[in-house]
């Protein structure tokens, strides 16, 4: 049962509304692998300057989140140490483009559970009693206990950051769309290694009507829970 205040916030294509009590901020694999220099990231030919640009405007939005009581959910992208739960279409391809699942890097191995590079990066740390989702894929739903989680604590609509925006944040918004959440991305706190890819990923989302859910930049968040002051 919602007890709380219903917030409006201004967003593409229309208004999201929404409670604190049953919203939760899912930021998606802002792991030293994808945000500092050696990571995987990095090793695939990118430039992380983006992804690395998101932390500080990531880390106002989480603790409003947090002082907001909302519901905090981080994800990493990784593979167990034998990575018996990597395909190996993607052991294959990530071996192909320079870096190689489960090789050795400047921050221990690639993507690999335990790893210094596979953790969430210092300023984003989680708290303790924060979920973390270890996931295998792209999409924080497939192979993992996200779907539950929410589900258990009353979780019906998801402000998403996190990185990149074209691949594991669109994924995971797709996948939850299909579950019958509703899904705004927070447009400043998510990157991608190309500008091109994280704008084009903005319009999927919203465009006809909403196909995937909204997007908004996160200071229409602080608007909207009284925390922010922006216009
Ligand atoms: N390569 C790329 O853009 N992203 C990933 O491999 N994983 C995530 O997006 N987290």
């Amino acid at each position: 049962m919602n007890t709380t205040t219903e917030m409006i916030m201004q967003a593409k294509p229309y208004e999201f509304t929404f409670r604190s009590e049953s919203t939760a901020l899912v930021l998606i694999d802002m792991q030293r692998d994808f945000c500092a220099p050696g990571g995987f990231g990095e090793k695939l030919g990118n430039d992380i300057t983006l992804t690395q640009s998101i932390i500080p405007q990531t880390q106002r939005i989480l603790e409003a989140a947090r002082a907001a009581g909302m519901t905090v959910i981080h994800t990493r992208e990784g593979h167990v140490p034998d990575l018996s739960d990597c395909p190996p279409s993607k052991l294959n391809r990530g071996k192909k483009q320079g870096a190689g699942i489960g090789d050795e890097g400047p921050m221990g191995r690639i993507l690999v559970r335990g790893e210094y590079g596979h953790d969430i990066v210092d300023e984003l740390k989680p708290l303790d009693g924060e979920t973390i989702i270890d996931k295998p894929g792209k999409g924080a739903f497939y192979n993992t206990e996200l779907d539950d989680v929410l589900k258990q604590k009353g979780i019906t609509h998801l402000l998403v950051g996190g990185v990149t925006t074209h691949v594991c944040v669109q994924t995971t918004i797709r996948e939850a769309n299909d579950r019958g959440y509703e899904c705004l991305l927070l447009e400043d706190c998510s990157a991608a290694f190309d500008p091109k890819d994280h704008e084009d990923s903005i319009r999927m989302i919203h465009q006809q009507g909403g196909i995937f859910g909204w997007t908004a930049p996160s200071s229409e968040f602080l608007n909207a829970i009284g925390g922010g002051d922006h216009e």
